[in-house]
């Protein structure tokens, strides 16, 4: 094992928890994951004894909450290899942060007849942000197909980057088939036309080590309850030249420089783009889940989780599972898609439920996919540091049991 499971499972209270009188197997992580201790304890020690608004007062203590608060600002820049912490906004999470691109960056330089690409893989979050901007300017969409074997079929891009491009929007990993897309191809290629790239990185930041300058990406998005941190806080990685020129997202507090009756200047990035009283103490706790991920090793993280998806996939099959997504693992996240002829997935996770197993079962929000896939819903097994093969082994003797019940 790359990482220590037993010993770091201790971080996690929830862990002691018993469902329908047996232990908790949480294999729903890529919706949201579990909090270790070390998360919990730091916001309410933030709460306890530094706590009060930010960037506003002149006294100790609101200097301790902004030292807080600007501390995971840097702690979320490094997690994802940016050099300087002014090129991350905190959001609410991902969905947030595409939004706050589409609603300034994006509504600025996206005019009628451009083009805005997609991928068919997308969650609705990074598929309907664009949906309505392509409605509201007069843009089109076009969506990079998918192939049998849940890859993008990057072979196509000459034919849809084109120089009416203005943004590729693409997800670093599926929530769905777990493929790792070759986003620098697609950076490449779309700056190439002149457009910009979004990422959404809500799957890959918990479960990959991922760097900005590498990728050379222009946004990037992702969500703090899916690595360990609390809800509520996220962060949107921002290209620093593009984020200076881009018009700010909310009015209001704390994102001004000077106000006027009838207009104002705007604060220096980031600020410009945090108005009013930001979530503090979720910043916070997002923070110490970096660095909490950062003590085990996102190289581990990463490691332990191939090991899980290539054992669960093959017990799936085994099991007669039809498993979604790439079979190379070294394209792959820990997230299993799956459906068994005989029992519908919602019946399924109904059933493992009564066994303590935790899936979740539907479109995952991603029904341009199931489209594709031609199916109206999956089951899905997401796997995080804190899994063992033994929940593996669990949730196939389940499975095993749901058939029984359907034969
Ligand atoms: N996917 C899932 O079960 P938020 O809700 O903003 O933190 O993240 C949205 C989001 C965006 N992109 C991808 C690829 C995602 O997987 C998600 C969240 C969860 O798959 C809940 S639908």
């Amino acid at each position: 094992m790359s990482l220590d499971v037993e010993s770091l499972r201790k971080d996690f209270p929830i862990f002691e928890t018993q469902v329908h009188g047996k232990p908790l197997i949480y294999l729903d992580s890529a919706s949201s994951s579990q909090k270790p201790r070390q998360v919990v304890d730091r916001m309410v020690r933030f709460y306890e004894t530094e706590y009060a608004n930010v960037h506003r007062g002149v006294y100790d203590l609101s200097e301790r909450a902004t030292a807080a608060y600007e501390g995971a600002r840097a702690a979320c820049a490094r997690f994802v290899g940016a050099r300087d912490p002014r090129s991350i906004i905190f959001t609410r999470g991902t969905t947030e942060g595409i939004n706050l691109v589409r609603f300034t960056w994006a509504r600025a330089n996206v005019k009628a007849g451009d083009e805005i690409l997609v991928t068919e893989m997308e969650h609705h979050s990074n598929l309907v942000p664009w949906q309505l901007l392509a409605q509201e300017v007069g843009a089109s969409l076009r969506h990079l197909p998918v192939d049998d074997e849940g890859l993008l079929r990057i072979d196509l891009l000459d034919e849809y980057i084109t120089e009416r491009t203005k943004v590729v929007a693409v997800s670093l990993m599926s929530n769905v088939l777990g493929t790792i897309n070759p986003v620098r191809a697609l950076a490449d290629a779309a700056h190439a036309a002149g457009a910009r790239i979004v990422v959404d990185a809500a799957q890959a930041a918990p479960h990959i080590p991922i760097d900005v300058n590498e990728l050379d990406v222009d946004f990037l998005a992702y969500s703090s309850h899916k690595m360990l941190g609390p809800t509520g806080a996220g962060a949107l990685y921002g290209r620093l030249d593009l984020l200076e020129e881009m018009p700010p997202f909310h009015g209001g507090g704390e994102m001004i420089r000077e106000v006027f009756p009838d207009h104002s200047t705007w604060a220096e990035v980031p600020h410009k783009f945090e108005a009013g009283t930001p979530n503090i103490a979720q910043a916070v706790g997002m923070g110490a889940a970096v660095e909490y991920l950062e003590g085990l090793g996102m190289g581990n993280v990463r490691a332990h989780e191939k090991e899980m998806v290539d054992y669960g996939i093959s017990k799936l099959e085994e099991a007669g599972a039809k498993v979604y997504g790439p079979k190379d693992i070294s394209i792959r996240g820990g997230v299993a898609s799956f459906n068994l002829d005989e029992v519908h997935p919602h019946d399924m996770a109904t059933i493992l439920d009564q066994e303590g197993l935790c899936i979740r079962a539907g479109h995952h929000c991603a029904q341009p996919l199931m489209r594709v896939l031609g199916v109206p819903a999956t089951a899905r097994a997401s796997f995080y540091v804190y899994n063992t093969p033994d929940e593996i082994d669990a949730l196939v003797g389940a499975l095993d049991k749901a058939k029984g019940w359907f034969a």
